[in-house]
């Protein structure tokens, strides 16, 4: 497919002409003018240029921390020094819900093998073995994983012996690793890929019952962050469909379990989790839709999707009374909001999903994105997933095992007839499908992958933006700039902002953080009334 080059902006120039020839040429390649009548490409996964100050996080985080992380009942070790362990400890804000107290909940616990510098030397087998043991002893869980930092990769410690020898010995407890190692990949997309194989390789398909219910759907890509996924699941009953597992807000090892046997994969991150629901088609005859929950508009248009899919009249009924209900008196909250906000300027950079999704609530809002970014997403994410064939296998991502996948010769079920698929096509219903961010974002606007410290500071003096949508790592830089930032990946302990109920704290929270008078006092007094003035005085002999 024909490319456009990226002509770039006098905002573009202005930073590149900054850099040292060789960076400025590859970040060229990374900050795109936007304009969705072309097809533009945009460099992204690939290294990040040593010293430009990142907001990335590492490949353990991917899979431990993001995918692995909101499930409540598997053990989690981290094997290796303490500090991984520690800084990965309920740090993402997932909440979770146990049916009854008896169930069990160890994500408030922090494991880890906290590996000394004898280990590094003599090898930390030994040391692992025991942690699992003494985990198994105290909690008896049904799942125990280990997740490998940088020095267990480079020492070579296999975790999956370990692993396979302790599963054998106990018997009744599932125990599987993860060679997540922090610099396996360039990012944690690489860890959200070997999460991905893992959890297929040892989870997925254990266990061939189904849930009760008529229209089965398992949520893939949605994490629980600040209770989003408690709103989703309350919205999905409320229409009567049956949520089979979650990957994996508010999950557990049964609902892993028992994924294939849903009927529909609904993908909210595709980033993060596209790999499963790839694996799960292939081998059970799963298919998947994108989706997006976030937003009144999009929650209603996913909803309406899934009642297309299952094409029963009842269920599509049922939809459009839920969707009627919970947008009832809606447009008397936003009017004013809106009011207040409507043609102000947000920039998104975030992850590798969120950059797009929230957009829309601020489009609702009558707000423009004037810039946004992901971290570590992939082109697909930005360009949509026609670029997949043109994307180029680089060494980086060689590193990453791809799992071989064909189909289960006695549990492959396709879920739709071959008439019901090519009527559902006809009608523009579009399976595995994902048109990234670029194509919904306005001409003009800024589209800038793994941004770096300086480039974000020159594009808020350059578009002075009413708020800045990042993590903490940006968040107190960018307000002593003066503008308010709002953190999506913790929601600032705020939230939920999915489904509706959520759209409408998002819009709330925005409003409040935007029209908030300290900005304009944010600025010292002698900034804008200097009253003294003084200039140096060279002393000349007389
Ligand atoms: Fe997917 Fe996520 Fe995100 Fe992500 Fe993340 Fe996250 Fe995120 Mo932070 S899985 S890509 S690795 S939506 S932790 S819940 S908020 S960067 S945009």
């Amino acid at each position: 497919m024909q490319k456009e080059l990226n002509g770039g902006n006098a905002f573009t120039e202005e930073v590149l002409a900054k850099y040292p020839p060789k960076v400025a040429r590859k970040r060229r390649k990374a900050m795109v003018v936007n304009n969705p009548d072309l097809s533009q490409e945009i460099q992204a996964n690939v290294r990040t240029i040593p010293g430009i100050i990142t907001q990335r996080g590492c490949t353990y985080a991917g899979c431990k921390g993001v995918v692995l992380g909101p499930t409540r009942d598997i053990v989690n070790i981290t094997h290796g020094p303490i500090g991984c362990g520690f800084y990965s400890w309920l740090t993402r804000r997932n909440q979770t819900m146990p049916a009854t107290e008896k169930d069990s909940n160890y994500m408030t616990y922090c494991f880890s093998t906290d590996m000394q510098d004898s280990n590094i030397v003599f090898g930390g087998e030994k040391l692992l073995r025991q942690a699992i043991q003494e985990a198994y002893d105290i909690f008896h869980p049904r799942a125990i994983a280990i997740f490998s930092t940088c020095p267990v990769g480079l020492i070579g410690d296999d975790i999956h012996a370990v692993a396979k020898e302790m599963k054998e010995k106990f018997g009744d407890c599932n125990v599987f690793g993860f060679s997540c190692e922090g610099y396996k990949g360039v990012s944690q997309s690489a860890g959200h890929h070997i999460a991905n194989n893992q959890l297929f390789r040892h989870l997925v398909g254990n266990d061939d019952t189904p849930p009760e219910g008529d229209f089965v759907v398992n949520l893939l890509g949605e994490y629980n962050i600040g209770g989003d996924a408690f709103v989703l699941e309350a919205l999905l009953e409320r229409c009567g469909i049956t949520l089979n597992a979650t990957f994996s807000g508010n999950s557990t090892v049964s609902q892993f379990e028992r994924s294939h046997t849903a009927d529909l994969n609904m993908i909210m991150c595709h980033r993060s989790i596209n790999y499963v629901a790839e694996m799960m088609e292939e081998k059970f005859g799963i298919p998947w839709i994108k989706v997006n929950f976030i937003g009144v508009e999009a929650t209603a248009k996913s909803l309406r999707k899934i009642g297309e899919y299952f094409g029963d009249e009842k269920l599509k009924a049922r939809i459009e009374e839920v969707i009627a209900e919970e947008t009832e008196g809606f447009e008397e909250i936003i009017t004013p909001i809106r009011g207040r906000n409507e043609g102000k300027l947000a920039m998104l950079f975030v992850g590798g999903s969120r950059a797009h999704h929230y957009q829309d609530l601020f489009r609702e809002i009558g707000m423009k994105t004037v810039a946004a970014g992901y971290e570590f997403a992939h082109r697909d994410d930005y360009e949509g997933r026609e670029v997949l064939p043109d994307i180029r296998i680089d060494a980086d991502s060689r590193n990453i095992e791809e799992l071989k996948v064909e189909a289960d010769p006695e549990r492959y079920r396709p879920r739709k007839s071959a008439e019901d698929l090519a009527v559902l096509r006809e009608q523009g219903f579009r399976f595995k499908d994902y048109d990234g961010m670029m194509p919904e974002m306005e001409a003009g606007s800024m589209v800038i992958d793994d941004i770096s410290h300086f480039e974000m500071e020159k594009a808020i003096e350059y578009f002075r933006p009413s708020i800045f949508c990042a993590g903490i790592k940006e968040k107190y830089a960018v307000q002593k700039m003066g503008v308010p930032l709002k953190q999506l990946h913790s929601y600032d302990y705020g939230g939920p902002y999915a489904g509706f109920s959520g759209a409408i704290n998002f819009y709330r929270e925005i409003d409040r953080m935007i029209n908030s008078r300290v900005w304009q006092l944010i600025g010292a007094p002698w900034e804008k009334n200097p009253s003294l003035r003084a200039a140096y005085h060279t002393h000349t002999e007389d």
